[in-house]
């Protein structure tokens, strides 16, 4: 389903609309946008440097627990530690060299503070009043401690002990008429160990319903690469890094949400790689980074260029940029200047020539005015994409979130296939994944469109039967709880109603659940979206040592990365308090305590699994994944391993897994018009395509505060990013504030208010707001083609200047 542009009817309206029932279409009471406005000077600094040094500074201290907190980060990422639940680039090459990183401090900071939430807290605050506060107050309010009830009578959470929270979820589950009318939501940070249990649970109790934060994320790479290469995760390897002499890096911003990239990309830089940027911002960290490790460099306030070219795109444009440089490469070799892979071709693909075809006939100008990107600039590129003998292309959620993102990824792995850059040193497909586990989660089965072979595994493995039609995605379950069709949530970590588009309506939905259950460590608008039952169950973190079994052992978990590298994480610190229970024991317990009143009643003994026996030795959990789940034979063994282990890629080996056994060049149309095209007409009306993107001070709806550092924002995230030129022929003036409003819903405009205007470099009708606070103004229907991830890049919007003075 695509979206069609409407545009309102410009309505005057109030601002902060105090009236308004839906607190998403209003600022909330603790946002300091209502107080002050930002600060907004141009950032000079490279990444990293001495402003990283000092930010990590601020964090820890904020933190209030600086020592542990600094003790803590030295053993992320090391042989025992934990792994950082930053990002999920992989881990340093070298072993035991500890790799700096901002934005890797704030978030074990973030998990490590002293600060609590107790009972006390719950007494003090009705969640009317707590739905009053801002992502960032609610988070900071630190660590959740117990397990609290909601007591509609009182609109309070009060405490329930652990066993009486596993009762009522088994009651309410039980009592469904069916198992598809509940939801079980993962957000990436969950460990394999705690998704291999979640998905087993769930698929026993009776459905498919598996929404992930990946359905928003990069489920374009998987479903690109899938049909392209056979695989759906990337086909390099950290090393590879170390041999690439070009690397194309497309809709990412490194510099905060992978920093320790930055890294690899800097040696690259330094060896004399050729970086190829493509993005519509100028993003600090693509273009100098310096290396607070390096002394001389700190001492010297050096730096070192990361790209050798960048090139600023219009949102949406990069399948036409893909295309143009494919164009170009067809040309140079006419002449002579460019050889195709033609061995690898021949061996090991299909369907160039239907490609080809395609490409040649699209005329330049489509291609130019779609990218946004000139015809000697995209030539400028094939230049060097044909003297490349080593190519990695990156992306993340630049190419992802958009409609025809399924067909941009695609268009990207032809460019790496016509110059056979797979599946050899130094060359291939990196899709650069985002939270610590996403990939992991996968791989275990979080997935609601379960393949048969780990349907008839698990069935081969517990003699149950398995669910076998797919279950709702996440767009999928908002409409699902719309229509009445879902009535029970449980997330297994993340902010189900913050991370997701079309916030108000979202909450609304949100609000008919007759349960609602969050397994989380921080406090967060989703625990506020009560309607009947709700629960949350607090749970530890990557940080803390998890102790279980008689003996009260510690426990290692495992993650992937990447780069497909799984490797083990354990905690150091003790837990934030003595209640806590880890997702695999919360899991276990859920489990048990339903599937005693779900199976017998299918004819199936509830002890098919044995829940307690597996969480007391997370070992015996690795037993079942090795026994159910493809690549992990010697499980435990190997993950104890300096490194830990690679899964086994085919496409990296040249094997393609697609129905043709080759990998298969796509060749699908360019969209007719990408959003920015689609909006021309409405230029005067003063439409813009918008992207929502992450502040280098946020972590996905987990906001650390309020500054921007490289985009030289402080003090606040209300503010919006539009070219001075747009700015000058809407009438409108950099520091006025303006209200977002975007399309309409049922005749109302979807609005944001109260975003400071800050002239910005990017191109003419390409804005950019952060997310989560424009999620009110992303359509439900506006979905990936064949992903329905929301086109969180791509929002049509219009500015309103606003009756605020500020
Ligand atoms: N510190 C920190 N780290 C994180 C996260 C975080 O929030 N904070 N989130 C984690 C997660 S879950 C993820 S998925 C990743 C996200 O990592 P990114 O994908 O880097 O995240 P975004 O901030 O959404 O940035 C999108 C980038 O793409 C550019 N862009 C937008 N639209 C287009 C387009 O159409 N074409 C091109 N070429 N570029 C475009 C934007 O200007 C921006 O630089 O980071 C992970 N790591
Ligand atoms: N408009 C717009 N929307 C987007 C995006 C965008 O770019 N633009 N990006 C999308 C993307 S890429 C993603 S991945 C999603 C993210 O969506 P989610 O993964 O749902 O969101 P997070 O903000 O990462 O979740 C934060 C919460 O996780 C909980 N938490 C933190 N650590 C742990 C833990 O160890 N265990 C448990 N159980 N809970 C924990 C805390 O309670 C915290 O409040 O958002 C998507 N939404
Ligand atoms: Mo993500």
């Amino acid at each position: 389903m695509s979206s069609t542009v409407e545009p309102s009817a410009s309505t005057e309206r109030e601002v902060a609309d105090a009236a308004s029932p839906d607190m998403t279409s209003r600022v909330p009471a603790s946002d300091p946008a209502l107080t002050r406005a930002p600060s907004v000077e141009p950032y000079t600094g490279p990444a990293g440097g001495w402003g990283a040094m000092h930010s990590v500074g601020r964090h820890l201290k904020r933190s209030q627990a600086p020592l542990k907190g600094v003790r803590a980060l030295l053993a992320t990422n090391q042989p025992q530690g934990f792994d950082c639940p930053g990002c999920a680039w992989g881990d340093p090459l070298h072993g035991s060299s500890f790799e700096f990183c901002e934005n890797g401090v704030k978030a074990v900071a973030w998990e490590s503070t002293k600060k609590r939430v107790t009972r006390r807290f719950f007494e003090r605050h009705t969640l009317s009043e707590l739905r009053e506060w801002d992502d960032f107050r609610l988070e900071d309010q630190g660590r959740l401690t117990e397990p609290m009830r909601y007591d509609a009578t009182r609109d309070r959470y009060v405490p329930i002990d652990w066993d009486a929270a596993f009762a009522l979820i088994a009651e309410r589950l039980a009592a469904l008429p069916d198992p598809d009318r509940a939801l079980f939501y993962t957000s990436g940070r969950a460990s394999n160990e705690a998704a291999y249990l979640y998905q087993l649970f769930v698929r026993l109790y009776g459905t498919n319903n598996f929404p992930d934060c990946s359905n928003m994320c990069h489920e374009a790479s998987g479903v690109g690469m899938k049909a392209s290469l056979g695989v759906a995760k990337g086909t390099v390897q950290l090393e590879d890094f170390e041999h690439a002499d070009t690397i194309l890096v497309f809709g990412q911003n490194p510099g905060t949400n992978h920093p320790r990239m930055l890294g690899d990309l800097r040696r690259a830089a330094e060896r004399g790689a050729r970086i190829v940027s493509f993005n519509p911002l100028k993003e600090r960290g693509l273009e100098r980074f310096a290396d607070p490790q390096n002394k001389r460099e700190m001492l010297t306030h050096g730096s070192h260029r990361i790209s050798s070219h960048y090139y600023q795109p219009k949102m949406g444009g990069d399948m036409a940029a893909a295309r143009g440089i494919a164009k170009a490469l067809f040309a140079l070799e006419a002449q002579g200047r460019f050889t195709p892979d033609r061995d690898f071709i021949a061996s090991h693909t299909a369907d160039l020539e239907a490609w080809r075809a395609r490409v040649e006939a699209t005329p330049w100008a489509t291609l130019e005015d779609q990218a946004g990107l000139t015809r000697s600039q995209l030539e400028e590129v094939a230049s060097i994409v044909a003297g490349a003998e080593r190519m990695i292309v990156t992306w993340a959620m630049g190419i992802t979130q958009h409609e025809h993102s399924v067909d941009t990824v695609r268009e990207l792995v032809n460019l790496l296939l016509l110059g056979g850059h797979i599946g050899r040193p130094g060359a291939g497909a990196c899709p650069v994944r985002g939270h610590s586990n996403v990939q992991g989660d996968r791989t275990m089965g979080i997935d609601e469109k379960a393949p048969a072979w780990l349907l008839d595994a698990l069935e081969t493995r517990y003699g149950v039967a398995m669910p076998r039609a797919p279950g709702h995605n996440t767009v999928g379950a908002i409409r699902a709880l719309e229509e009445g069709e879902a009535e029970v949530f449980i997330g297994l970590g993340g902010n189900f109603t913050r991370a997701t588009p079309d916030s108000q309506r979202t909450e609304r939905a949100f609000r008919r659940l007759s349960l609602n259950v969050q397994i989380s460590t921080k406090l967060n608008r989703s625990h506020l979206m009560v309607g009947g039952d709700a629960l949350i169950l607090p749970c530890l973190g990557r940080t803390e040592i998890d102790r279980q079994g008689e003996t009260g052992a510690s426990q290692e978990v495992s993650v992937e990365d990447s780069m497909s590298m799984v490797h083990g994480s354990a905690g150091i610190q003790a837990p934030a308090s003595e209640w806590l229970r880890s997702e695999p024991a919360i899991i276990a317990g859920i489990a048990e305590a339903t599937l005693a009143r779900v199976l017998p009643r299918r004819g199936v003994a509830p002890g098919v699994v044995d829940w307690a026996g597996l969480v007391a030795d997370y070992d015996r959990i690795r037993d079942e994944i090795e026994a159910v789940i493809p690549g992990f034979e010697d499980f435990n063994a190997r993950l104890r391993q300096a490194r830990g282990f690679w899964l086994e890629n085919a496409a990296s080996q040249r094997r393609f897994d697609t129905p043709s056994g080759r990998a298969s060049f796509s060749s699908a149309p360019l969209p007719e018009a990408v959003m920015h095209q689609r909006l021309q007409t409405r230029r005067e009306a003063g439409w813009l395509t918008l992207q929502t993107l992450r502040s280098h001070d946020q972590y996905n709806t987990t906001v650390y505060g309020y500054d921007d550092r490289y985009r030289g924002i402080k003090g606040q995230r209300r503010v919006v990013f539009v070219n001075p030129d747009d700015l000058a022929r809407l009438g409108l003036e950099s520091g006025q504030w303006v209200d977002l409003v975007g399309l309409d819903h049922d005749g109302e405009p979807r609005r944001a208010p109260s975003f400071k205007l800050v002239a910005y470099d990017t191109p003419e009708g390409c804005a950019a707001a952060y997310y989560p606070e424009t999620n009110a103004l992303v359509p439900l229907e506006s979905v990936g083609v064949g992903t329905d991830t929301p086109t969180s890049k791509a929002v049509a919007v219009r500015l309103e200047p606003s009756r605020r003075i500020a």
